[in-house]
């Protein structure tokens, strides 16, 4: 059975200084997705240490984390049926050398960690993550007359 789930996502430094801020909300509103949450903010060392708490232990976490601050970020919760995986293929592997064709870093990145974009990889991250960032009046619930043809009758139940 499919769920309704929300995505956070982080278009990165570069992408904004590559100005491909609209490239990449566009991919995703034509997919059909809704957008629940926008803003744009500088990471706090704070966040960044929670957000990559898996990381922190890592050689190129420092680096990470100054690459990550070194300009702001557009923060946003895409909603849709099963959210999660479709944004995460929609952004492709981690590596943008490595990511499929197609895909928004296999389209648009040659880099590790210079990836443009950052896609929550569970259920429970997206939580963590949409904590970290987003005030409750922040994030918005609204009717979104394309679900009509997004979505079967049976998958709008
Ligand atoms: P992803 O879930 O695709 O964002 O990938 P990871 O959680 O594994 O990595 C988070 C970020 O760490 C990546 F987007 C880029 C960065 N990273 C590096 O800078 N160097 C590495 O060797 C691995 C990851």
């Amino acid at each position: 059975m499919s769920s309704l789930q929300q995505s956070v996502v982080l278009v990165k430094p570069d992408a904004l200084q590559r100005g491909l801020v609209g490239e990449i909300v566009s991919r995703f509103e034509r997919k059909g997705l809704k957008l629940a949450a926008i803003k744009m903010l500088i990471l706090s060392d704070e966040i960044l240490d929670q957000w990559y708490a898996h990381h922190k232990e890592k050689p190129f976490f420092g680096n990470l984390k100054k690459f990550m601050q070194s300009a702001p970020v557009i923060a946003m919760v895409w909603e849709g049926l099963e959210a999660i995986g479709t944004v995460r293929k929609l952004c492709g592997v981690t590596t943008g050398y490595e990511a499929e064709a197609g895909s928004i870093r296999g389209d648009l990145s040659l880099s590790g960690q210079h990836n443009i974009i950052h896609a929550s990889d569970s259920v429970k991250a997206a939580e963590k993550e949409k904590q970290l960032i987003f005030d409750a009046d922040e994030l918005f619930d609204y009717d979104k007359g394309e679900y009509l043809w997004v979505y079967s009758v049976e998958e709008r139940e």
